[in-house]
């Protein structure tokens, strides 16, 4: 009887720790059914619509049709017109020359069509276009372009304007993705996610909001997101040397750390995990490969430099990308400003480097925050 007894005991801590086991699975199993709601954050132009097209190629089948994409023509007639108009406009501004006669005339036929773009390419336009996208007056103005307000995508349409005004053409998925066009409203996607087996397997659903133009009512959209699972936050590295179209007195880099500041401590997001992608990588690196310094617009970048561990820096570009995460870092350390809502919480907040318009890039970095901010759900469960 008491040999039965004992070997009764345990077989009941059996049955409480399986029916335990079994509650954390329905528990994982409806975790798994909730889809994860990620609002994209950051200034204009930071790469949050990149992002959402990026999920798009990544995750949905046939993401573009072919009518779609022929849509798409429009807009990257847009940014063609939208570029040289302005670049036309600023050689004259910053009273540089064009090297001929023919390329002067040029400007004014481009300068007399306006700012509207026309609905298709001429030969004559596109003409036009390709001798002014190869003047010396045009390009010493291209290279003066953070004085004034260009496109990011101003070089890889004019480089591509001939191929683009063929007839039957089919902008390709990188052409949407560095199609430049203001958001309007909310944007939404949502899209499943194999999951790995270190994480339970299966698919996850995904939602991710980009509130996009909505700039004077941040914070009450803020409001209405309480409870997604993250933030996404994306900064503009390559901002470093421009100012804000909406602002010209305000550096671009500086107007992101002020946002993010905003995010970290609002109490709206508390709750929420951030992870921050310091974007446009690769303007950075062209910027400082033209020579251009971030210590211009940021003095205390040398203060930086003279106290930072150097075995991490080897060169200039990871010195700037790494002073820019420092400054995103002191930020996250600062103290709580009005309320104490988050006095004595620990929170990480996780950073990426990252080019939005690089569908691998984007692909890799993506895997890592799926698993970052699936852990931490499930942590949040008590389930790891
Ligand atoms: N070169 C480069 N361009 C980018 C990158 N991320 C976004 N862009 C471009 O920057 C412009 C603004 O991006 P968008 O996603 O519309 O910014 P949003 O205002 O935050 O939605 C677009 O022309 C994008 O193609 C990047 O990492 N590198
Ligand atoms: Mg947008």
């Amino acid at each position: 009887m008491l040999l039965i007894d004992c070997f009764r005991r345990p077989s009941h801590e059996l049955q409480a720790r399986k029916k335990q086991s079994s509650k954390e699975l329905v528990q994982m199993r409806k975790l798994y059914r909730d889809p994860v709601k990620i609002l994209l954050l950051g200034a204009g132009e930071s790469g949050k619509t990149t992002i959402i097209k990026q999920m798009r190629i990544l995750h949905i089948q046939n993401s573009y049709s072919f009518d779609e994409r022929l849509e798409k023509l429009t807009d990257i007639y847009e940014n063609i017109h939208e570029s040289i108009y302005e670049l036309v406009r600023q050689v004259i501004l910053l009273e540089l020359e064009f090297d001929s006669v023919t390329n002067q005339r040029c400007a004014e036929y481009i300068l007399r069509i306006g700012p509207q773009a026309p609905w298709n390419l001429s030969t004559e336009y596109v003409q036009c276009v390709r001798r002014l996208w190869s003047d010396s007056g045009v390009k010493r103005c291209y290279k003066r372009s953070n004085e004034f307000q260009l496109i990011e995508s101003a070089k890889y349409f004019l480089d591509r304007v001939e191929k683009i005004s063929m007839s039957g053409y089919i902008p390709t998925n990188s052409d949407i993705l560095n199609c430049r066009k203001t958001t309007t409203g909310i944007q939404e996607i949502r899209f499943n996610v194999r999951m790995p087996s270190s994480l339970g397997g299966g698919m996850q659903e995904f939602r991710m909001f980009d509130v996009g133009g909505q700039r004077h009512h941040r914070s009450k959209w803020m409001q209405a997101f309480e409870g997604v699972q993250a933030v996404l936050f994306l900064i503009s590295c390559g901002g470093f040397d421009q100012t804000l179209r909406e602002d010209p007195k305000q550096n671009r880099l500086a107007e992101g750390f002020e946002l993010f500041r905003g995010v970290w401590h609002n109490r709206f997001l508390a709750e929420t995990g951030v992870i921050v992608f310091m974007n446009k990588q690769d303007v950075l690196e062209q910027k400082l490969l033209a020579g251009k310094s971030i210590r211009t617009y940021f003095p205390d970048y040398d203060d930086y430099v003279a106290f930072a561990d150097k075995d991490q820096m080897f060169d200039e570009l990871q010195r700037t990308r790494s002073f820019i995460r420092s400054k995103l870092v002191d930020i996250t350390n600062e103290p709580p400003r009005r309320t104490s809502h988050l006095v004595g919480r620990k929170r990480t907040c996780y950073f990426h480097f990252t080019i939005a318009t690089d569908t691998q890039n984007v692909r890799t970095v993506f895997n890592d925050v799926h698993n970052i901010i699936l852990t931490k759900n499930l942590s949040k469960m008590d389930l790891l």
